[in-house]
Order: C-alpha cells, then sequence, then structure tokens
C-alpha cells in the first residue's frame, strides 16, 4: 500500500489559505480534527470523488449528507440543465418553487405548509423565530452536541465543526443572544420534564436532532422523542425537529416517518436542494401563517426558491420517491458497520458504533455514545489514524469523528467490499 499523492492539493490548499480564512469557506472540511490539510476535489462521480491529483476515492461524506443518489445522478443533472436554459435567479414566484413545496408536504407527516431558504441554518434560526412569535414567548431549550446552524442563538454547546474545533460555544455571540437558550442533555427525558415543571411557561421552542449526527450518528433512546412530544403538548411549547441531516436519509419521511413521531414543525436542508443550496422550514399551517405576509413574523431572502435549486431539489426527491433506495441502504449500511465492528474487535479495539439507516459512525469509546457526555471520551487521536489510513487505502471519510457518514445508493457491494478490506487493514495496525 503506498499514501497517495497529494502534492497539488497541499499547493492549492496554501493558497487558499492566503486568501480564505483558514484555506475553507466552512470550518468543518478543514482536517482540524485530523491534521493536515484537505484533499482539493476537482469532481465527483456516483460513488466516487476525484481530487485535483487524480485520486479516486470512495466517498462516504456525500457532501456532508445531500448526495444520498451518489454524485451527478443523470436525473438530477438533466432538470438543472433544463432549469439553467431558463435564467438562474427571478426573485419571483415559479411553478418550480410549488412543485417542490407539494412534494415536500406530501413526504413529511408534521409539513402543512413550507417556506423555502437557502441553508439550514437559515431554516432552523427562521423555525426559532416563527415559535417565538406564535407562542410569544421567549425561551429555548436545544441539546448538547446537537447543532442547528450557525445563528446566534443556537450556537451553545453546539457538535460538528464547533465541537470538533473546541468552540463548541463561539466568541462573538453577545450573551444577550444566548440567555434564552437553556441546553439540556440529549436522551434524557427526566431532565426534560423536570425543567418544564419549572420553566414550561416561558419556553417558546425545543430543537433537536432527532437523530443527532453532529456529534457523530447518536440515536434517540427509545421513548426520548415520545417524551419531547408529550411534554411539548403538555407546556404549549412548539417541538422542532431539525431534520436538515434526517430528512429524506433516515426515511423519505425523516426521522418523524420512521419513529413515527410528529413535531409541530420541521427545518430540512440537504437533501432537499439535492445538492444546491436549499434550505426549507415547515409544519403545522396556523404555526407556518405567522410567517410575513400572511402573518406578522419577518423572513424574506433574494435567492429563496430559486429556481436551479429547485429543479435539483425536486429532482432528487422524486427519485428516492420512486425509486425509494431506502430498503436496501439500510442492508448495505448495517452489513458495512457489523463488518466495521468486526474488525475493530478482532483487533481489540475499543469501540461502539452508531447507526440509523445510511447515516453511521464508528465511535472510538468503549462506550455506546447516547449524549454529549459519552462522546467526550472518543478517542480523538486514533480516530485520525483511522482516517489517514482509510485516506491512503482510497476512502473518504468526514474528516471528525464528531461526524457522520453517510452511504448512498450509488455505492456498490464491490465499494463496500474494498472499504470494510481497508479498515481490516487499517484498524489492525491501530491494536
Ligand atoms: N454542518 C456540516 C456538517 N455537519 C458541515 C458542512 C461543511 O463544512 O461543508
Amino acid at each position: 500500500m503506498t499514501a497517495i499523492s497529494r502534492e497539488k492539493s497541499l499547493a492549492h490548499f496554501a493558497k487558499a489559505q492566503k486568501l480564505i480564512p483558514g484555506g475553507v469557506n466552512s470550518p468543518a472540511r478543514a482536517f482540524g480534527g485530523v491534521g493536515g490539510s484537505p484533499l482539493v476535489i476537482d469532481r465527483g462521480e456516483g460513488a466516487y470523488l476525484y481530487d485535483i491529483d487524480g485520486n479516486q476515492l470512495i466517498d462516504f461524506v456525500g457532501s456532508w449528507g445531500p448526495h444520498i443518489l451518489g454524485h451527478q445522478h443523470p436525473a438530477v443533472i438533466a432538470a438543472v440543465e433544463a432549469a439553467l436554459k431558463k435564467g438562474t435567479s427571478f426573485g419571483a414566484p415559479t411553478v418550480l418553487e410549488t412543485e417542490l413545496a407539494q412534494v415536500v408536504v406530501d413526504a413529511v407527516p408534521s409539513i402543512e405548509k413550507v417556506r423555502m431558504v437557502s441553508s439550514g441554518t437559515e431554516a432552523t434560526m427562521s423555525a426559532i423565530r416563527v415559535a417565538r412569535g406564535f407562542t410569544g414567548r421567549d425561551r429555548i431549550i436545544k441539546f448538547a452536541g446537537c447543532y442547528h446552524g450557525h445563528a446566534d442563538s443556537l450556537l451553545v454547546q453546539a457538535g460538528s465543526g464547533a465541537l470538533t474545533l473546541g468552540v463548541p460555544s463561539s466568541p462573538g455571540v453577545p450573551k444577550g443572544c444566548t440567555a434564552d437558550t437553556t441546553v439540556l442533555d440529549y436522551n434524557n427525558p427526566q431532565q426534560l420534564s423536570d425543567t418544564l415543571d419549572k420553566i414550561g411557561g416561558e419556553v417558546a421552542a425545543i430543537i433537536l436532532e432527532p437523530v443527532v449526527g453532529n456529534m457523530g450518528c447518536v440515536p434517540p433512546e427509545p421513548g426520548f422523542l415520545e417524551a419531547c412530544r408529550d411534554l411539548c403538548t403538555k407546556h404549549g411549547v412548539v417541538l422542532i425537529f431539525d431534520e436538515v441531516m434526517t430528512g429524506f436519509r433516515v426515511a423519505y419521511g425523516g426521522a418523524q416517518e420512521r419513529f413515527g413521531v410528529t413535531p409541530d414543525m420541521t427545518t430540512l436542508g440537504k437533501i432537499v436542494g439535492g445538492g444546491m443550496p436549499v434550505g426549507a422550514y415547515g409544519g403545522r399551517a396556523d404555526i407556518m401563517d405567522m410567517i410575513s405576509p400572511v402573518g406578522p413574523v419577518y423572513q424574506a431572502g433574494t435567492l429563496s426558491g430559486n429556481p436551479l435549486a429547485m429543479a435539483c431539489g425536486l429532482a432528487t426527491l422524486k427519485q428516492l420517491r420512486d425509486e425509494s433506495p431506502y430498503a436496501k441502504l439500510e442492508v448495505l449500511t448495517m452489513h458495512l458497520c457489523d463488518a466495521l465492528s468486526r474488525a475493530a474487535q478482532a483487533a481489540g479495539i475499543e469501540h461502539s458504533v452508531g447507526q440509523v439507516g445510511s447515516m453511521f459512525t464508528l465511535f472510538f469509546n468503549p462506550e455506546r455514545v447516547v449524549s454529549f457526555t459519552q462522546s467526550e471520551k472518543n478517542d480523538t487521536e486514533r480516530f485520525a489514524k483511522y482516517f489517514w489510513g482509510m485516506m491512503d487505502r482510497g476512502v473518504y471519510l468526514p474528516c471528525s469523528q464528531f461526524e457522520a457518514n453517510f452511504v448512498s445508493a450509488a455505492h456498490s457491494d464491490e465499494d463496500i467490499k474494498k472499504t470494510i478490506d481497508a479498515a481490516t487493514e487499517v484498524l489492525s495496525s491501530l491494536a
């Protein structure tokens, strides 16, 4: 086995660092959690990425979630090409945005009306504003290790890049912006119940990732989502599922379909845009009708509902609806996770695996990770060695122990076999 060549990536990234803070437009991709510098990507095709040095890599990042169909799915490319020929942006209603809204409403149990925005951050930020407007209350509850984008009020004990880089609560966020944010432990219904008994009357919304993807893949414990639902109903609190990562991923209708728990509002991103910059938030019609111009809560955006982005998202969702790759993805991912676990066990490496559908994380942690408390025990040094070992064998993983891996419908049995062989070799070398 020889390490992949990285000369061109290294040279280009050195230039990028002089022009862009840290050389990246989003810190999670800076390789800060594993050391070294990122590969610079030239293109994606199906299950593979190709970097500017010409390396082919089996991709388990999928642009951090959107590419459930793999890169450049022909139906998606054709739809975007057709939209492109009509113009790139109008700042006016189009048929495409209503078509995508209809597909989303049909798919996601909680969504009766939906508003398109341009990112997951915008979706969560706006959903919180609407929940506050609807309830007339200010306080929100989030859970440690969940990441809901970088809006001020939500950047408190946040997961993803913030956790990887050790700044889960960011400087630059005024105290006033987080004074109304209460942070609790994920998967702890008793703590949530006790808290709401004390302050329930002040709380506008509880926001959570129904399966956490941003401290690695952490599933909800049985009963946790149901408890969130019941307690929100009891205290008149708006329950928001942040399904930016899980929407159209863990089931076509998201985690709420998979677990049978319906929130009041849902935020979407990633797959809903098929790889274009799209976020969306939706929910009960009486809550969504708080939004301007029907109601008084203001939210707007020049590129919201952008026709190229709508075409891309619409083609992706139609493909998922009509082909339904979910059962196959589940089997493939379970097979991969079982094999990774067996390889780690054979090498005597303490580990646990979190998996829901085609999202998973191999944790270098002796404990099952159910909340932020256990995730702090991850052996991040061992993860970094694993990451680079896999990279040198042509497998591209998320560059942080605190992120989820994604399997796509483009991954073949052969890709999964190659990944298992690579992992078996790397893990035995880390014993
Ligand atoms: N929030 C994304 C992962 N959890 C990171 C996006 C990026 O860096 O591209």
